[in-house]
């Protein structure tokens, strides 16, 4: 690396972690049935955070029944006292955010500076935007009475375990749903704090109920007979397994899976603010983003000068501590990941692909990949068709716009692109050709609770955020 930095930590003493955590049903915290229990580990040092219940089947059961006996209440209520609630929710969140940015970052792994002017305002603002649908249902272009389906079942990833959480739990309450969210198995304790943050509220006991555990925890709740309706985020592997397990129920669903983004430099583009835009792609959050820019397609008449200037600028990104304020990549969130993104790293190499990573050193303790990225790749690589979900970087080259949206949409996924281009004419001839369900233009991850975000093909369905985001929630009558 090529600066010196003075280490800035944040606080740890901010945040309060208990030794152990219980499921949060029926407005209380309380052991697993089975009394069984799982370690939540920092993936920046291995270090034990805290234990927490693993729910079983019994645990399941008595989560859907506490939101079950609320829904009544709940969907009863004007929407004028929902959005109450669910403004008070937002502001506590806003009150607590640097706590909830510091536990954020050492459960997940990822960047302090991340966590701070990312994840939490992210966060509250979802619970803001869809706190003021709750008493405006009438204009969500779903008919003047739409009715909320019942009680919602939503299993969610550990990329951004609380902004996944706030997705899926502030339209849920808005339209009147009740909730029993299953957070990821690395990633815990932001939801068992959330549940803190309803209490704190005042949310009636049962509205909102998290129920932690691993894989089987989800498939159970996914499969339990009274749910109404499934929210998933996660792979495309368990997606399907999810698919088939409420085929022929009366169950709705919507899913949110894999991407391979393609993000498209023109050689018109401003050379200094691409980077900026393929490292924000492809660098934030370690790459672990679904919608990350993990395709280069660059216009091959730029493509030395544009790589020239990324290698540089990888150069100067700062990996380690993440609760170093200066830190730019964290650790990867678990040893499992870590070891995906280093079989396909290794697959790249094998198939003749040219391999770079940034030099850094990274620290000893925890599950570190430096920033990397591949030339030479070609479309029939594993690395340019799977999802790596890791800082890693393959770039491919074209010649023409038409080329560039036949490689960008040669893909089974459909979530997100790219283009960096002055040509407005372009931008938008092409948007239009991209199978993507969400096209960004001269910017990349930029995330707002207005707009719909979701995929095409095997992204999944549904949309989540924005009016959009509503349907997913409500039944049409
Ligand atoms: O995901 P899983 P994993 C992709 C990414 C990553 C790969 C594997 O490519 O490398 O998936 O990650 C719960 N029924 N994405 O293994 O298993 C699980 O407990 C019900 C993309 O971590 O899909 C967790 O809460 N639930 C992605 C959640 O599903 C089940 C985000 C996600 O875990 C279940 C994450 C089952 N049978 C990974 N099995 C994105 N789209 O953002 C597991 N779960």
């Amino acid at each position: 690396q090529i600066f010196e930095y003075a280490p800035a930590p944040e606080s740890r003493a901010i945040v309060d972690i208990a030794p152990s955590y219980g499921l949060f049903i029926d407005g209380e915290f309380r052991e697993a049935a089975g009394g069984k229990v799982f370690k939540t580990v920092s993936p920046a040092t291995e270090e034990v955070l805290s234990e927490v219940a693993q729910a079983d089947g019994e645990d399941v059961e008595a989560a859907v029944r506490a939101a079950r006996a609320a829904f009544p209440g709940w969907s009863g209520l004007p929407g004028t006292e929902r959005a109450k609630y669910i403004f008070r929710i937002a502001r506590i969140l806003q009150e607590r955010a640097r706590e909830l940015a510091v536990l954020e970052t050492l459960d997940n792994g990822k960047p302090i500076r991340e966590t701070r002017d990312a994840d939490l305002p992210l966060v509250a603002a979802h619970f803001f935007y869809y706190a003021g649908w709750a008493d405006k249902l009438e204009h969500a272009g779903l008919g003047p009475d739409p009715r909320p389906l019942g009680v919602a079942g939503q299993v969610i990833p550990w990329n951004f375990p609380l902004l996944m959480l706030a997705w899926k739990i502030a339209p849920a309450l808005a339209t009147g749903n009740t909730v029993v969210l299953k957070p990821a198995e690395t990633t815990p304790l932001s939801a068992l704090f959330f549940a803190d943050v309803c209490r704190q509220a005042g949310l009636p006991r049962g509205v909102v109920n998290i129920i932690t555990g691993d894989g089987a925890t989800g498939a159970a709740l996914v499969a339990h007979p009274d749910i109404d309706k499934v929210a998933f985020t996660g792979s495309t592997a368990v997606g399907k397994a999810i698919a088939r397990t409420v085929a022929g129920t009366r169950k709705k669903l919507t899913l949110e899976l894999g991407g391979k983004g393609a993000n498209i430099v023109f050689d018109d583009a401003p050379v200094d603010q691409a980077v900026e835009g393929i490292v924000n792609g492809i660098y934030f959050n370690q790459g672990q983003v679904c919608c990350a820019g993990s395709r280069l397609l660059v216009q091959e008449s730029v493509q030395d000068e544009l790589l020239d200037a990324l290698k540089r600028r990888l150069r100067t990104l700062r990996v380690g501590d993440p609760m170093d304020k200066n830190t730019d990549v964290g650790a990867i969130n678990s040893a499992e990941q870590l070891a995906r993104i280093e079989e396909l790293a290794d697959s790249g190499e094998a198939e003749g692909a040219e391999r770079w990573s940034a030099p850094c050193e990274l620290p000893g303790n925890g599950y570190w990949f430096a920033p990397t990225l591949f030339t030479g790749v070609s479309q029939a690589h594993r690395i340019a068709r799977e999802e790596i979900f890791g800082p890693v970087l393959s770039v491919l080259t074209f010649r023409t716009p038409d080329e560039a949206v036949a490689k960008a949409n040669n893909t089974p996924y459909g979530l997100s692109a790219g283009i960096w281009t002055e040509k407005g004419s372009r931008i938008l001839s092409m948007a239009n050709k991209l199978r993507a369900g969400v096209v960004w233009a001269n910017t990349f991850n930029k995330f707002d609770p207005t707009s719909p975000f979701g995929g095409y093909k095997e992204s999944g369905f549904g949309r989540e955020g924005g009016r959009h985001g509503l349907e997913a929630y409500l039944d049409v009558r």
